[in-house]
């Protein structure tokens, strides 16, 4: 036992707002999607019907057309913007217009890998997540690449990724705004003014048309396929076939979809740069970073070692792995959000996708390297790679859950190996 098992456990409880948690006290008042999936994994250690609970209160954020909302405001909060009132999400519960990184169904089985007596709670939930994958695989699909229409929607907010699409994007119509974020953290660890005024343009675009899906597709300035959502998408349609057959519900229609997710990756593949990366669909172009969303290629079980040259190389550049962005591009920034710092979470799931794809001694040297960063520098939102420092918001809920259920040598990890 380490003494941050109490306190992981401790910041889990603090940000339980009852029935979903909240990534960070102030930064992020709301729930989040991928957070709140992440949190689940982290109370599942300790208190397994709270973590089922977390996962049925995001789903009951589910639009009538399947999609799920990126962040769910239940109660409102002045600390954060942009708010309900310039999202104006068309769902149950108020809410943005965008989703987030599909990794529920996956998280879902491993839940029930972990205790099979929540098969109710885990039957109940395989509509909505259909319903959910359908919405990406009739509106961001192109070709078997999941895209996205706003950063934001991938968890990856200000990447290099970013930079050439968003230059192409005159933001034009936005009013005046305050923003919170930079009162909560320093405003080198975040994105610029810059980035802003363009996330608030594509909000407003989709906010004016009550985020009509079909009049988007038309008009959508920003559309980028990109390996985060690609390849966590394949993982947990790979997820829910595995979960609807065990029900004894039928997968034809999931088994399309894992085919059409698996040909459609391969667009994502720059073999001038040896990478997964993300494609502009504007302008037909590689954006040409090597980001830790790349490595997420094991954990979607394609490309085989395709990426292990980089992995490699990349590991090998900074004290802590994995950097958002590699160091050698350019546009590192080891401070800045995801241009740079480390992200706990990715870790997980690239540890678990090298462990899956025989490389079980990469995947523990990521754990205990992660690990390390943890005990020595809290629970951070993000890392600086070159020492650990922590930066962004404290006391994070994703970095408790993933200490918890993963990077803790007393974590629980031999129990959600699906
Ligand atoms: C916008 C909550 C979220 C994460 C994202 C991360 C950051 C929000 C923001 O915080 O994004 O969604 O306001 O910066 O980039 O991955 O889900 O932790």
């Amino acid at each position: 036992m380490s003494p941050r098992d109490d306190e992981a456990r401790a910041i889990l409880k603090a940000n339980d707002r009852g029935g979903y948690t909240v990534p960070t006290a102030g930064l992020y008042p709301y729930q989040w999607n991928w957070d709140s999936v992440f949190a689940a994994i982290g109370f599942a250690t300790h208190d397994m019907d709270r973590a089922w609970t977390e996962i049925e209160t995001l789903l009951a954020g589910q639009w009538p057309n399947g999609m799920v909302p990126h962040i769910l405001f239940h109660r409102v909060d002045p600390g954060y913007f942009p708010g309900p009132d310039i999202w104006r999400g068309v769902g149950p519960v108020p809410s943005s217009g965008i989703s987030q990184p599909p990794i529920a169904a996956t998280f879902v089985r491993w839940l029930l890998a972990m205790d099979p007596s929540h098969g109710d709670r885990a039957r109940r939930l395989i509509p909505k997540l259909i319903d959910w994958h359908r919405w990406f695989m009739t509106w961001r699909n192109a070709g078997g690449a999941i895209f996205v229409t706003h950063p934001w929607e991938t968890g990856r907010d200000n990447c290099p990724d970013w930079d050439a699409p968003l230059a192409a994007i005159e933001p034009a119509g936005i009013n005046a705004y305050d923003r919170r974020d930079t009162t909560h953290v320093q405003a080198g660890e975040r994105p610029r003014r810059w980035d802003y005024d363009r996330y608030l343009h594509l909000v407003k675009l989709g906010a004016d048309c009550g985020w009509d899906d079909a009049h988007l597709q038309q008009v959508a300035p920003f559309r980028v396929a990109d390996p985060t959502m690609t390849f966590t998408l394949l993982r947990a349609t790979r997820d829910l076939r595995a979960l609807a057959a065990g029900f004894g519900q039928p997968t034809s229609r999931l088994d399309r979809w894992i085919d059409e997710i698996t040909r459609g990756a391969e667009q994502l593949w720059n073999a001038g740069a040896g990478t997964y990366d993300c494609v502009d669909l504007r302008t037909g172009t590689h954006t040409g970073v090597v980001t830790n969303a790349s490595f997420l290629s094991w954990y979607a079980g394609i490309g085989g070692d395709r990426m292990l040259p980089q992995f490699d190389r990349i590991a090998g550049l900074t004290r802590h792995a994995v950097p958002s962005t590699d160091p050698a591009h350019p546009a590192y920034e080891p401070k800045r959000y995801w241009r740079g710092p480390v992200w706990a979470m990715m870790n997980m799931l690239i540890a678990r996708g090298l462990s899956e794809s025989g490389h079980p001694n990469r995947a523990e040297a990521l754990r205990i390297n992660t690990r390390d960063m943890i005990a020595e520098n809290g629970f951070a939102e993000y890392f600086d790679p070159r020492d650990g420092a922590p930066a962004g918001g404290r006391n994070f809920t994703w970095t408790a859950a993933i200490w918890l259920a993963w990077a803790s040598d007393s974590a629980r990890r031999a129990e959600w190996a699906a």
